[in-house]
Order: C-alpha cells, then sequence, then structure tokens
C-alpha cells in the first residue's frame, strides 16, 4: 500500500503501518472492553473529518475572538441543544475538550484553594481528576475521602452526610470511574446543600445510560452540576462537556473554560457530537437497556464459570461495568495481559482492598460492555464471551489459541448499531466532501 511513496520517503512507512495496524486490529479482530472507550456511527466519523479541525474560536458562540465562524456559532449552540435535551438542561458548556478539562473548570470555578471537596475513595472510583494527584491537587484543593460501605459496593450515606456536615467543604463530588451501582445523589446533595456546598456529579462512565434513561440523571435528583467526557457510554468524539441546573453556576464555570482551561476547543467535534446526541435521542433508549442486559449476562456466565464477580449480593451490576477479582488467579496485571493475547481487551483496577502499593497488580479487572452492545452484541455473545474469558482466566489455555477463535467470532459484528444508517456511496461522497471540498451532489 502506497508504495511509490513509501520508496521514496521511507519514514513514512511506521507511520502509516502502526496506525493502519491499530485501526485493523482494535476495530475488527478485538472485543474491546475497556469501559471508558466507545466507536462512533460512519457518519459521525466522516464529519469529524471537516474543516472545523483546521479553525480557531476562542470564546463563545457568537462572541468569538475570531472571523470565519458564522457555521461553528450555529453549529456548537445548535450541540447544546440537543444535548441539553437529553440532558433536561439548557445550561450545557460543551467546550471543554476533556472530562479532566470539565471537572478541572468546576473546581476552580467553584472552590479557592484550601478549601475542601468531599469525594469517592480512588479504590472505589474516584477519578484521578478528584484527587490530590490530579488537577483537584493541582488547583490547591483539599481532597477528603467518603468512607465506603464494601457490602453495599456504594458510598455509606450516614457516615457521608456525618463527614460533609463535620468538614464542610466547598464541593461534594460523586460518580467518577469504577461503579456499578448509582451513587446516593440525594441523600449527599441535600447534605451538601445544608453547608452550603455544591454537588458536583462526574457522569464521564454513565453518561450514556443517563441519556438512553436507564440511570437516573443526577441534575433531576438534586446534584448542581453534572461533568462528563462525550466517548464512553456515550458514543460521541473525544471531548468534555460541563451541564448546570441553574444560569449562575453556567455563568460561573463558562467564564473559567475559557480563558483558563481551554483556548481553542477542537471545533470539528462539535459536528460528530450533535450526530451522536441525535443518536442517542432516537436509539439511546433501546441501546442503554441492552448495555444492562449484557453486562448483567456477562457477570452471571462469570460468576457461572468460578470467576469471583463482585456485587453478587446486589445483582452484580446496574452499569456497563463489570468488575472482577482475580488476585486468586494471578492478579490483575497479568490476567489483563494474557486477555489481550487472546484480543480481549479490559484494564487491570485497584479494587476498594487493594494498597496504594498495589497499583501495578490489583487485584481487579474492569470490563465494560457498551463498545461491545454498539457492535451488535447481545446476551448470547456474553455468554460466548464469557467462556473465552474463564479459558484464560480459570483454565490458564493457550492466549494464542483462543486470538484465533476471537478473530473468527469478531467477524460477525462489524457495523456499528444503535446510530444513524448511510449507504457504502453515501459513505464515499461525505469522505470526498471532507477531504476536498467536493459539492454533494
Ligand atoms: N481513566 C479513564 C477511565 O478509564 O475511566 C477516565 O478518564
Amino acid at each position: 500500500m502506497l508504495d511509490s511513496l513509501i520508496n521514496s520517503y521511507p519514514e513514512l512507512e511506521k507511520v502509516l503501518n502502526l496506525t493502519i495496524q491499530h485501526t485493523i486490529w482494535r476495530k475488527k479482530e478485538c472485543i474491546n472492553m475497556i469501559a471508558s472507550e466507545n466507536v462512533m456511527s460512519p457518519l459521525a466519523m466522516l464529519l469529524y473529518l471537516n474543516d472545523m479541525m483546521h479553525r480557531y474560536a476562542e470564546g463563545k458562540p457568537f462572541k468569538r475572538y475570531y472571523q470565519g465562524l458564522k457555521y461553528v456559532d450555529e453549529l456548537e449552540v445548535t450541540a447544546q441543544k440537543i444535548i441539553g435535551e437529553l440532558l433536561n438542561t439548557e445550561y450545557v458548556e460543551l467546550r471543554p475538550i476533556s472530562g479532566t478539562i470539565a471537572n478541572a473548570t468546576v473546581f476552580k470555578a467553584l472552590a479557592k484553594p484550601g478549601e475542601k471537596a468531599v469525594v469517592v475513595p480512588v479504590q472505589a472510583g474516584a477519578h484521578v481528576s478528584h484527587t490530590r494527584y490530579g488537577t483537584l491537587g493541582a488547583l490547591g484543593l483539599q481532597q477528603i475521602e467518603m468512607p465506603f460501605d464494601i457490602e453495599e459496593w456504594n458510598i455509606d450515606v450516614d457516615k457521608s452526610i456525618k463527614l460533609i456536615e463535620e468538614t464542610k467543604p466547598s464541593l461534594v463530588i460523586l460518580g467518577g470511574s469504577l461503579y456499578i451501582f448509582p451513587h446516593p445523589v440525594k441523600e449527599l446533595s441535600e447534605a451538601a446543600h445544608s453547608v452550603n456546598a455544591k454537588l458536583m456529579y462526574d457522569a464521564a462512565h454513565v453518561l450514556g445510560l443517563i441519556t438512553g434513561k436507564v440511570w437516573t440523571n443526577p441534575l433531576l435528583e438534586g446534584a448542581d452540576i453534572l461533568t462528563s467526557s462525550t466517548h464512553k457510554t456515550f458514543p460521541g468524539p473525544q471531548g468534555g462537556l460541563i451541564a448546570t441546573k441553574t444560569k449562575e453556576d453556567y455563568k460561573k464555570v463558562s467564564k473559567v473554560v475559557f480563558p483558563v482551561f481551554v483556548s481553542n476547543h477542537h471545533l470539528h467535534r462539535l459536528s460528530a457530537l450533535a450526530v451522536t446526541g441525535l443518536e442517542m435521542k432516537y436509539f439511546g433508549k433501546q441501546y442503554a437497556e441492552q448495555i444492562i442486559k449484557n453486562a448483567k449476562t456477562l457477570a452471571e456466565a462469570l460468576a457461572e464459570h468460578g470467576i469471583k464477580v463482585i456485587g453478587e449480593n446486589k445483582g452484580f451490576t446496574e452499569s456497563h461495568q463489570v468488575i472482577i477479582d482475580v488476585k486468586a488467579n494471578g492478579g490483575g496485571a497479568k490476567n489483563a495481559e494474557l486477555l489481550e493475547q487472546a484480543n480481549i481487551i479490559v484494564n487491570k483496577n485497584m479494587l476498594p482492598w487493594d494498597k496504594p502499593e498495589d497499583i501495578k497488580n490489583p487485584s481487579g479487572i474492569r470490563i465494560g460492555v457498551q463498545e461491545i452492545t454498539r457492535w451488535g452484541m447481545k446476551e448470547e455473545e456474553m455468554k460466548i464471551i464469557a467462556e473465552f474469558m474463564k479459558r484464560i482466566i480459570i483454565d490458564k489455555e493457550d492466549p494464542a489459541k483462543i486470538k484465533k477463535q476471537v478473530i473468527e467470532f469478531r467477524k460477525e459484528y462489524l457495523e456499528i448499531h444503535y446510530g444513524f444508517k448511510i449507504t457504502n456511496e453515501e459513505e464515499l461522497k461525505l469522505l470526498k466532501i471532507m477531504l476536498h471540498a467536493e459539492p454533494f451532489s
């Protein structure tokens, strides 16, 4: 491929090969189950290649510091409306370019250095940006961890209310990266408000479950602010967002997004984000319901195979995640590597009983079923995947042998579901528009 170009410019070969090999491997040959990833529809991907990727837009729509943005301004407002409708609020900021930037914006807008933030413990799912090691710490806020109830696999509500009342933080932060049951938003927002704190909910992992109405919208339960990325259960382009309940909070965060954390906000993602928002409006409920069925089925099947699945006493999971404890099977690091050798992609994860020094080989593995759901897999496929995983984790079969079977299995699931469909001819036409601005005839 591209032989004459590579003959003239040999350094190109490595770049091309790595990019193409990655794309074929992860998109066609793997069972992708990293809980924070997903894939866009072909329509969203093609629109993502638009010319806005080359442009600059500091400031808010229609009040920019640069010219040339008349279509970008309207597109941004349109995307805000689509996402706002999905989240039941008019106040949506799409300029944060990641979930971490969205979080940093809220921390800076609503708390001062030296003030306190009460957060979920790291081993129980707080995102690194909620901690002293991440943006929270960099902005000088004090991290105070809520007590966690391992039996309930959730925040200990009574003890956390007491902690909030005693420590009087500026922020209470729920949500995060590892969680299978909804956090107690109502109870803790009441406690937060009783000490004049704001409750921020990091919905990055569950945004697609919220927009699909299978997970309660925290803004309707008492949260003041929702932050998120736009590419986990919500299968959009990589990016971030902030949604607030009130105009007052929206104004506060908007003043911080630019000029503090974002100059240009990577404009080409707005189109793909709006398309994905519409896909979620029309197909998001079916998609989210299937995610939950798939997660529960996978968890049950893994448990039946003798793998220790967290949350058994509570039905294993209410989210897209399944958490397994593989300490007795060689640990999270070793098993995640063996699974990768079989083209099954997951990540090792700390669990609440792990110590900080266990970070390189924690007990857990975190599994997310959102992407494989988008590739059209259902309950029967979850059982097949559980069997593949058992053969690696319990039976210690040769991963190379299983890899061949995984590649065969994936061949049946190469089309994106729960999204807009376009024909091959339309794909090519859109590609030509994006590459050469050829008119769509
Ligand atoms: N660290 C990511 C995750 O995998 O959950 C979120 O940014």
